[in-house]
């Protein structure tokens, strides 16, 4: 190893949705030639996660793994429980454990890039190292400066309350229901999480953005011309992350994939995290059954994983199934997202906008049907809405119980309009060559890498 080679520490916090992208990012870098240290909290909330997290390893066993031991879903004084957002808590809580592992290491780590979610707790110790903190974001531009923002509105919460839309500094404003509700309770661990993390982001040397120039431009240059918050440190397109490729064995669903017409078939995932009620799954259920679609359903009925145990009869009935044995298939496991989404068969996408997920349609100009869940989720669906990937149905609201007509009449719309299809092709297009060799993203994150070098 010579000194040139940065040596980088890696910090992602809970849940796929903050893992996946930072695998991605490791494995970029690792291809640039970066010497690499990834830190994981243990134990992890899902089993999905810890499963990723060996696989990764023995995969590249040259990279370097601190297991960072916590104590597990400390309750808080909040009603909320979510055991990602407990995680989040302990995580940090454990973080200044790193100090005295990360200043041993051989060769001395030249930068550390952590998540959002750790900011507050990471910055002390990249301080005392002397060496830059590059915070990962893991959303949209726009719901990382609303969260940068979050300390501001806090300072008045009972406008919060009043008010009908959330105006950031040179930002279009944000309807109040596209806020997170437990943004207006200071109290909610999500909240406080996140307002603490943000008092820290002016501390980072980067804010490295799983996007790309083109996709949120306005917001984009609104925020790198500190117009949006002057102490924000720049923000570093570098996406849409590559996937990366592990021995796997192909799932059966890609083979009944095969077997379909090119763009022909809907794709339906709410994300990691997102536990849909049994009365809209039977709706679902309905619209997809009426929009005569062929469908491939990822479904969920629990926020974890190894939670998730009950039958697909009980959950959808069994004549549902019979029904649409040709035209769909439903399945509970983990499947590889990213492949299904690379097959020529899938035609829209109906989603959450969990940004993981924005960003690999993205990167493919599949057309998404945006149908937010929870926390960042409205934010980035208006996001894929102006960037012209997907539509979004805004009377669709948090916790709104939508009935399968409505359903069907969306999903025809994404399978059908032309325009739409056009349009997210050339996002798609645009993704990749921003991606590409001498692509903006590219030339973005070898940036950051020779700057490291120095
Ligand atoms: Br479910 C599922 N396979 O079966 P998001 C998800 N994924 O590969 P979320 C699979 O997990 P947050 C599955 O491709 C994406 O990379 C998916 O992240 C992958 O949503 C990731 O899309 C999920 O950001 O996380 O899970 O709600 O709340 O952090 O946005």
């Amino acid at each position: 190893i010579t000194a040139e080679l940065p040596h980088i520490a890696l910090f992602p916090s809970a849940g796929m949705g903050h893992l996946t992208p930072f695998l991605r990012l490791a494995s970029m870098l690792l291809s640039r030639n970066c010497v690499l240290t990834f830190i994981t909290a243990h134990p992890t909330v899902s089993a999905t996660e810890s499963s990723y997290i060996s696989s990764f390893l023995s995969h590249h066993p040259q990279v370097n793994h601190i297991e960072l031991q916590i104590t597990p879903f400390l309750r808080s004084t909040s009603t909320d429980d979510d055991p990602f957002f407990l995680q989040f808590q302990a995580t940090s809580r454990s973080a200044h454990l790193l100090g005295p592992l990360l200043s041993s290491s051989s060769p001395p780590v030249s930068a550390i890039f952590s998540d959002f979610a750790v900011a507050s707790s990471i910055t002390p110790i990249a301080a005392d190292l002397g060496i830059p903190n590059y915070v990962v974001a893991t959303t949209s531009v726009k719901f990382f400066c609303l969260m940068a923002y979050l300390p501001n509105l806090l300072s008045n919460v009972a406008q919060l309350s009043s008010t009908t839309e959330v105006n950031v500094p040179d930002l279009a404003p944000i309807p109040i229901s596209s806020i997170p509700p437990p943004f207006k309770d200071p109290n909610h661990l999500f909240t406080s999480q996140i307002a603490t993390n943000a008092r820290a982001f002016s501390a980072a040397k980067g804010v490295l953005i799983n996007s790309f120039d083109g996709f949120e431009p306005e917001t984009l240059a609104a925020a790198n011309n500190g117009r949006v918050l002057n102490h924000l440190p720049p923000f570093l397109p570098i996406g849409p992350l590559q996937p990366y490729e592990l021995k796997r064995d192909k799932m059966q669903c890609l083979s009944w994939l095969d077997s379909k017409p090119a763009e022909s078939v809907v794709y339906v995932s709410f994300g990691s995290r997102t536990a849909m009620s049994k009365d809209q799954i039977r709706e679902l259920s309905k619209g997809l059954e009426a929009s005569g679609c062929s469908f491939l359903w990822v479904l969920k009925t629990t926020k974890v994983d190894k939670e998730d145990e009950e039958e697909l009869q009980d959950l959808l009935g069994g004549s549902f199934l019979d029904r649409t044995k040709n035209k769909g298939i439903v399945v509970k496991t983990w499947v590889n997202q990213q492949e299904i989404l690379e097959h020529p068969a899938i035609g829209g996408f109906i989603n959450h906008c969990g940004w993981n997920s924005v960003m690999e349609a993205a990167r493919r100009g599949i057309p998404v049907l945006a149908w937010p869940q929870h926390g960042d989720q409205m934010v980035n669906a208006e996001v894929v809405e102006n960037a012209g990937l997907g539509i979004w149905e805004r009377k669709w609201g948090w916790g709104v119980l939508v009935n399968g007509e409505e359903i069907a009449i969306r999903i025809k719309e994404l399978m059908e309009n032309e325009k739409l299809r056009r349009r997210a092709r050339k996002v798609g297009e645009e993704g990749m060559k921003a991606s590409e060799v001498d692509g903006s993203s590219e030339k973005v994150l070898t940036g950051v890498i020779e700057f490291l070098k120095q």
